[in-house]
């Protein structure tokens, strides 16, 4: 199978961070095909660059589904576009925060989030309520560290991110953790024998959940609102995202 992981930013170093990640859990017969949006934010940090993140991510998908992948992950913790892509792709598309928090209900009851900057809490809280797992999430918390300041390795903010889940366990009792950004997906393995719980990555769990849903042959239901838009004309620079 070829699955298509695509990191909605524009920088190559975490895309191929990302790529790593996915190809170290891909099963044999698995080919990951790695990509990035083509144009739009370095980094996604927020509602703003969230939205100017999405035609880059959708042409990226578009493309790869008309080149037979058989799954999309979309690499960025705030699942960017994921039901503008589930509704134009003809194979199914997982976010790497749905995969994440599924995982993370399956070997905790309760799980705290650790994602980079502030301006990350709120979307991820309510991507918690819309896939209803608000329950199961202890708190989702802040490192304080950019997302580029982890496309190389960097201790400071390595311990930033080990400090907070010092603080998950102790203050809201959390029994995993789950890692709120793709640039985070190698330190997984290192902080969940540092602090003896699991942690998280949603790239990994991703490329687990979507190699699953391929074997299974289940693609997303077009009986709901994830299908294509009535055709129409788009106008300006969009033109040619009309479907
Ligand atoms: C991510 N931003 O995973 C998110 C993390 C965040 O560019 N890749 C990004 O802070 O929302």
């Amino acid at each position: 199978m070829r699955i298509h992981v695509v990191n909605p930013n524009t920088t190559e170093a975490m895309t191929d961070k990302i790529a790593a990640a996915a190809r170290a859990v891909a099963a044999v017969g698995t080919d990951i095909i790695a990509g990035q949006s083509p144009m739009g934010p370095a980094s996604i940090e927020g509602y703003y660059d969230e939205a100017l993140a999405l035609p880059g991510l959708l042409q990226a998908i578009r493309a790869a589904d008309a080149e037979g992948a058989d799954g999309h992950v979309i690499a960025c913790f705030d699942d960017t576009g994921l039901d503008a892509a589930r509704a134009v792709a003809t194979a199914p598309v997982i976010g790497i925060g749905e995969a994440a928090f599924h995982v993370a209900t399956l070997v905790a009851d309760r799980f705290s989030v650790v994602t980079t900057l502030s301006l990350s809490i709120r979307p991820i809280e309510h991507n918690l309520s819309r896939y209803g797992l608000k329950s199961r999430c202890a708190r989702v918390r802040a490192a304080d560290v950019p997302v580029l300041s982890l496309e190389e390795r960097n201790p400071a903010a390595c311990a930033r991110i080990s400090r907070e889940i010092d603080a998950a366990i102790a203050e809201e009792g959390a029994e995993t953790i789950v890692l709120g950004c793709a640039g985070m997906a190698d330190l997984a393995a290192e902080l969940s024998a540092q602090h003896g719980l699991p942690v998280i990555d949603g790239v990994a769990a991703a490329v687990g959940l979507m190699e699953t849903l391929v074997r299974l042959g289940h693609r997303t239901s077009r009986l709901g609102a994830w299908r294509p838009s009535p055709p129409k004309p788009y106008a300006g620079l969009l033109a040619d995202f009309a479907l």
